[in-house]
């Protein structure tokens, strides 16, 4: 058997890590022979809740887990890491503009930068859900100098599951049978969920997917929109923030980075720009990328129309935003 990876959860005592958690035991994440060490990070006031966490992950029984370790400090959580997920940030209170959510969690990402510089080996892949995650993986990346920049991402899987499905869905296919939908930009209401190079398979004829839908109205309106507020509609359902889906599509984002992406086909997610499709270069925005010995490259030429460039365009201007504002915090 293969010599155990250590992998740390950040913010192990909340809602998607309870199901994170899971996944990443049971072998989903980084294969059925993959042992695994399970190093837990939550705040001091979270270890009573931290260790029930524990006690439960032990209770499931699974082989491949060969250690869990919960603790407070960054510098024992990091110590050693292979892969990262850096889950835990403060949630948005009432009354909270998102500047002070801003303003609060990249400072959390300034310090875990600082911790996976110091402690985690230099192959480290880091995950980055928390929000704002775009600018927490910038901040993060910048504050572990001697760790390359590629080896950190963002997440926007939950918004390319969410596309993938309401398209699936639309055409009354299998989820399976949509692929390389994108989310360009920002995972917040300014991203841009693109099917124009999507395609679908229904009865072993493959389409592009705006062909298949043949309604241009909603794919440039309802169809952006749903998806730009699919997060707070389930707050609005279930009174509490998207968490199973949030997990299951941070396996699915490392699970591409360790197992590669299948050929012909791309997934999006975070990453730092290099100027692709006139996005500036330096902040983190999605593309669509292809992987291959957990290195990713962004996928080229796909051809941009005038309506894309401006969604395109506005997320960017987003993200160069927040990123002026979270340098300024930083250097407080
Ligand atoms: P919870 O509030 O349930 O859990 C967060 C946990 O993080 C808590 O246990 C808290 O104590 C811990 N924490 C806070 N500061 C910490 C620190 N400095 N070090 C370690 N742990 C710390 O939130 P949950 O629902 O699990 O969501 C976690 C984050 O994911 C939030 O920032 C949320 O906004 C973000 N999301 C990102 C998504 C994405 O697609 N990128 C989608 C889902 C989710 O909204």
């Amino acid at each position: 058997m293969a010599q155990p990876i250590k992998v740390v959860v950040t913010g192990a005592a909340g809602q998607i890590a309870y199901s994170l958690l899971y996944q990443i035991a049971k072998g989903d994440v980084f294969g059925d022979k993959q042992p695994i060490i399970l190093h837990l990070l939550d705040i001091p006031p979270m270890m009573g809740v931290l260790e029930g966490v524990v006690m439960e992950l032990a209770d499931c029984a699974l082989p491949l887990i060969h250690g869990v370790v919960p603790t407070a400090d960054p510098a024992v959580a990091f110590k050693d890491v292979e892969a990262a997920f850096l889950v835990g940030a403060m949630p948005r209170k009432q009354g909270m503009e998102r500047k002070d959510l801003l303003s609060a969690n990249v400072k959390i990402f300034k310090v875990q930068g600082q911790a996976l510089d110091q402690h985690a080996k230099k192959t480290v892949k880091v995950l980055v859900v928390g929000n704002p995650a775009n600018t927490n993986a910038l901040v993060c990346s910048r504050y572990a100098p001697s760790i390359p920049r590629e080896n950190f991402s963002a997440m926007t899987r939950l918004d390319q599951n969410r596309a993938q499905a309401n398209i699936a869905a639309r055409l009354g296919v299998n989820i399976a049978d949509v692929k390389n939908v994108i989310i360009w930009g920002n995972h917040s209401s300014t991203q841009y969920p693109d099917v124009k190079h999507a395609t679908v398979t229904k009865g072993g004829v493959s389409k592009n997917v705006y062909e298949a839908v043949n309604d241009e109205a909603f794919l440039k309106g309802d169809f952006v929109s749903t998806i730009q507020t699919r997060g707070a509609a389930v707050i609005a359902a279930r009174k509490m923030s998207s968490a199973m889906s949030a997990a299951k599509a941070a396996g699915d984002h490392m699970k591409s980075i360790w197992q590669g992406t299948d050929s012909g086909e791309w997934v999006s997610m975070g990453v730092v720009s290099d100027g692709s499709y006139g996005v500036p270069a330096d902040i983190v925005y999605s593309f669509p990328v292809t992987i291959k010995d957990k290195k990713w490259t962004i996928v080229q030429g796909l051809p941009i129309d005038d309506f894309a460039r401006s969604k395109m365009d506005l997320t960017g201007k987003e993200l160069l935003e927040e990123r002026e504002e979270a340098l300024a915090v930083c250097q407080d």
